[in-house]
């Protein structure tokens, strides 16, 4: 739309004529003002020794821009890596929806940011947190977000205490430690004194916590939603995310120990996967319930955002499909800048009356004008939506659009009435005109809101024995880092109200008494959906490490490199020292030296040989030797240390040929469960993922509980 006489005005415009060329494109380096520059790294001086002079207007312009380089980070999810894709809809929801882009085979491209909610910008990816899952569907009727979590439930039931659990979870305010962590007072104090945050903080402390990989975690919406057909009817859903290669996690040791070697793991896993071809892929889900006034399901209140509804009590519908298939070219335009906002909404997806979706519907405007100077970060291109933007918001900072009618008001005239509302009829949003019911104003909730424990043991009966080992090492460990008595025995009693088993051996780990509940234990039926443990899922991108021995014959290496690659996996060869195997035929190139590798880098090992003790293998070069200890069968202590910690943490080992005495070095039986010998390269390699496809060999634990 848009005034005749002024867009003809623009024809001749130069400013709206403006190229795109605004970036670094491989010319000629140039001022911000297009000046081409013949020098670049001496400032104006008077004489080569001399003082540095004030007319200098390229130092001027590259120090000042260099000055105001950084924006804020995310007051919350600083730490965040993400990829274009595709979303396809299925047409199953269009029953319940009006909403376009879920209609079937409908494509529409998408922006997903990944992050973890407490560090800095800097933070390691795989400290215990909750993972954002935020998605920006660039759709034909306008943005929609879903600005969702991998954990399908939230600390607090109101926004208003939003202030509160962050500042707890944050850095102490005095020394600002510890950084990315819930193991410290200020969490523990605010979460048992708050124990409607009992259930998130058990989510948190199960696996769920310590993600495999960004590919590897299931996504929510959290609160309930109201989907609206093309015949105003509603339903309300909540949202899932289900990942095609499983919910896979670390373990803890694993985790802590990936923090030091390799802080960016999840942001370079998801960027590698994807350059090699292996694009993420995730089902979008619905859980839907009548809208009915009461706004509960089988007793479960909906507007709880404490509270799921189980799998097993209403499905997960498949409604579309996500394919992750392109990095960003750049970080700070893309993954940093983009917006993200519960409030972009398109026709056909409203929303209900959680406390805590409400206070998010404005929090998000509002940290985006401070976070990306001004109003107008709508215009940036990550954040523009893919169709023709008619609005009346004029001018503010960074104003990159040039607004060509004259008459920024409605009613007018002067613009021909332009631009003309659209009812729903002609693709407006419409809210849903949903009855509110006669009420007091109150600063309160619903009674409903006061059960903060049985969803907790809910969750916690689900878990299969290996995962409550899990959940009772990490509230183990997180305590013993509070300093704080009290805070460590109110958080008992919270378990006890959890359950008594788990308050016991926490409760032994910390050498303190075990409370006795102080709430009616109750008696929920187990939800088998929400356990890790059982399947059997594609390997997609699992990184499988190749220890190669210095004289190897490299022609079944460069075989079985070519094998994990075929089957849509990533092989690192690993040798003594770096360089290539058979420099002079067709080489295999040394990915990782066994000074610089561990194990953590690695789903599963593949033993080619019996590596020989390297040169360099004394403690004064890496401390991973230990020079009083005896070295086993000649093997490399190095390569003993990456098979006993991968054996630890449950990894998929595999050996042909002499690799074999590599294993029995480690003292690793070549029948223990998770391990595979064979006389050829390609059936270790078979064997090798087929127990990959079950994530850890669970079956080398006995847990105790
Ligand atoms: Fe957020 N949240 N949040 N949050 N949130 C932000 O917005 C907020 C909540 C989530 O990758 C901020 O742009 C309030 C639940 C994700 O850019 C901020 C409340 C869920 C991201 C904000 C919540 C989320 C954010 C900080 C309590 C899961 C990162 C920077 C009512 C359903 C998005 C920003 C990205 C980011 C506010 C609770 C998910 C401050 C007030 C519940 C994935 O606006």
């Amino acid at each position: 739309m848009g005034n005749p006489v002024s867009d003809k005005k623009n024809e001749k415009n130069p400013v709206t004529a403006a190229t795109e060329k605004v970036a670094q494109g491989g010319g000629r380096l140039t001022t911000a003002q297009g000046t081409r520059l013949y020098e670049s790294d001496h400032s104006l001086k008077a004489g080569p020794r001399g003082p540095v002079l004030l007319q200098d207007h390229h130092l001027r312009e590259k120090i000042t821009h260099f000055d105001h380089e950084r924006i804020p980070e995310r007051v919350v999810h600083a730490r965040g890596a993400a990829a274009h894709g595709v979303f396809r809809g299925y047409g199953s929801a269009a029953r319940i929806t009006r909403a376009a882009f879920l209609g079937k085979d409908v494509e529409t491209p998408v922006f997903v940011r990944f992050s973890t909610v407490l560090g800095s910008r800097g933070s390691a990816d795989t400290v215990r947190d909750t993972r954002g899952f935020a998605t920006k569907f660039y759709t034909t009727e306008g943005v929609f977000d879903l600005v969702g979590n991998n954990m399908p439930v939230f600390f607090i039931q109101d926004a208003i205490k939003f202030p509160d659990v962050i500042h707890a979870g944050k850095p102490h305010p005095d020394r600002e430690i510890p950084q990315a962590q819930s193991a410290h007072d200020t969490f523990w104090d605010f979460v048992t004194l708050h124990t409607e945050a009992t259930h998130h903080t058990l989510w948190n402390m199960s696996d769920r916590g310590i993600p495999r990989s960004y590919r590897m975690m299931e996504g929510f919406g959290v609160h309930t939603f109201r989907l609206v057909d093309a015949e105003g009817a509603t339903t309300l859903v909540k949202f899932h995310w289900k990942p095609r290669l499983g919910v896979h996690s670390l373990v803890w040791e694993e985790a802590q120990i990936t923090a030091g070697m390799d802080p960016d793991f999840h942001r370079r896993d998801l960027a590698d996967a994807i350059e090699s071809g292996a694009f993420p892929q995730w089902e979008l889900g619905v859980q839907t319930f009548p809208d009915t006034e009461e706004q509960m399901f089988e007793g479960i209140d909906l507007l709880d955002p404490t509270k799921i509804v189980p799998e097993e009590l209403a499905p997960v519908q498949p409604i579309g499909l996500l394919t992750l298939n392109a990095n960003p070219t750049n970080y700070f335009a893309e993954t940093e800048q983009v917006a993200f906002h519960v409030g972009h909404l398109v026709p056909g997806i409203d929303v209900t009356n959680d406390a805590l979706m409400q206070g998010r519907l404005f929090s998000y405007l509002d940290t985006q004008i401070t976070r990306l100077g001004g109003p107008n970060f709508a215009q940036l291109p990550i954040n523009r939506p893919h169709v023709p933007v008619d609005d009346m918001l004029r001018d503010g900072m960074h104003q990159s659009a040039v607004h060509s009618g004259v008459a920024p008001y409605r009613p007018n005239s002067l613009d021909g009435g332009c631009p003309f509302l659209a009812g729903a009829d002609a693709g407006g949003y419409v809210e849903v005109p949903v009855e509110v019911p006669a009420a007091r104003k109150v600063r309160d909730a619903a009674a409903s809101f006061d059960d903060h424990f049985s969803q907790a043991r809910l969750f916690w009966l689900s878990m299969t024995p290996t995962e409550r080992e899990h959940i009772v090492a990490s509230y183990t460990f997180e305590l013993s880092k509070c300093q704080e008595t009290a805070i460590r025995e109110r958080a008992l009693t919270v378990l006890a109200n959890i359950d008594p088993g788990l308050c016991a051996e926490v409760a032994s780990g910390l050498g303190l008494p075990a409370p006795a509940p102080t709430v009616p234990l109750t008696d929920p039926q187990p939800s088998p959906a929400l356990s890790q443990l059982g399947g059997r899922w594609p390997t997609d991108g699992r990184v499988i490490g190749v220890v190669v021995a210095a004289d190897q014959d490299p022609s079944e290496v460069r075989t079985v490199r070519q094998a994990v690659l075929d089957a849509g996996m990533v092989p690192l060869v690993v040798a003594a020292t770096g360089g290539q195997l058979d420099a002079d035929g067709d080489p295999v190139t040394v990915q990782r030296t066994f000074g610089a590798a561990r194990s953590t880098e690695f789903d599963a090992i593949l033993l080619a040989g019996a590596p020989a003790v390297g040169a360099d293998t004394y403690g004064a070069r890496d401390a991973k030797v230990d020079d009083g200890a005896a070295i086993a069968g000649g093997v490399d202590p190095r390569v003993l240390l990456m098979l006993t910690e991968a054996y630890r943490h449950g990894k998929a080992l595999g050996a042909w040929g002499a690799g074999t005495e590599a294993l029995s070095a480690a003292g690793i039986a070549s029948d223990a469960p998770g391990v595979v010998t064979a006389g050829a390269a390609s059936a270790a390699l078979e064997g090798l993922t087929e127990l990959l496809k079950h994530h850890r060999a669970w079956d080398r634990f006995t847990p105790a509980l």
